[in-house]
């Protein structure tokens, strides 16, 4: 008996999943994903590399190529302003962060919406980040990256302690990229 009822959950949890694989199969047959790119361009143009931001159901994943930077870890966030002017880019604003948060992941009233992880850049000059930011939206929703006012990528000459406010102790601002809904 008991047995027998032992097995029943299994099958009940599996007829589950597979109801969920079906809507899936629906959403993909549906509109184009909402993606926005951006090439982040230092304070005289030279090209220090490109980001493209995908919304999927659980957050926006968020995909950064660093080139033509010297080995190191560096700082990459969102910031909240679609303006990029150098030499300081200050023009982009502070970080994203609609949930009024404090700065980094290590610090307990944080992070900011807009946080990312460092990138490290390898002694051939370049790096990449590959993160999912959780309930992140580039359009809809309460309040989305991609409002009026737009939203920049920007690249920091030192590294993120993920905890200090509002910034992480990241330093300068050296390359920023606008970022448009497409
Ligand atoms: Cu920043």
């Amino acid at each position: 008996m008991r047995r027998a009822f032992a097995v029943g959950v299994p099958l009940a949890l599996l007829a589950g999943c597979s109801h969920s694989g079906t809507s899936l199969g629906a959403t993909r047959a549906g509109p184009p994903p909402i993606e926005a790119t951006t090439q982040l361009l230092g304070p005289n143009g030279e090209l220090r590399g490109t980001a493209t931001l995908s919304q999927r159901p659980e957050g926006t994943l968020v995909r950064a190529r660093i080139e033509g930077m010297i080995a190191g870890t560096y700082a990459i966030h969102l910031h909240s302003v679609g303006k990029c002017e150098g030499p300081k880019f200050t023009s982009a604003g502070g970080h994203f962060n609609p949930t009024m948060k404090m700065h980094g992941k290590d610090n307990p009233m944080g992070p900011h919406l807009g946080d990312l992880p460092n990138v490290v850049v390898g002694p051939g000059g370049t790096g990449t980040v590959d993160f999912t930011v959780p309930g992140l939206m580039l359009v809809g929703g309460t309040a989305p990256l991609l409002d009026a006012d737009g939203a920049a990528v920007v690249l920091h000459a030192g590294p993120d302690d993920y905890k200090t406010d509002p910034s992480g102790a990241s330093g300068d601002r050296i390359a920023c990229g606008v970022l448009a809904a497409r």
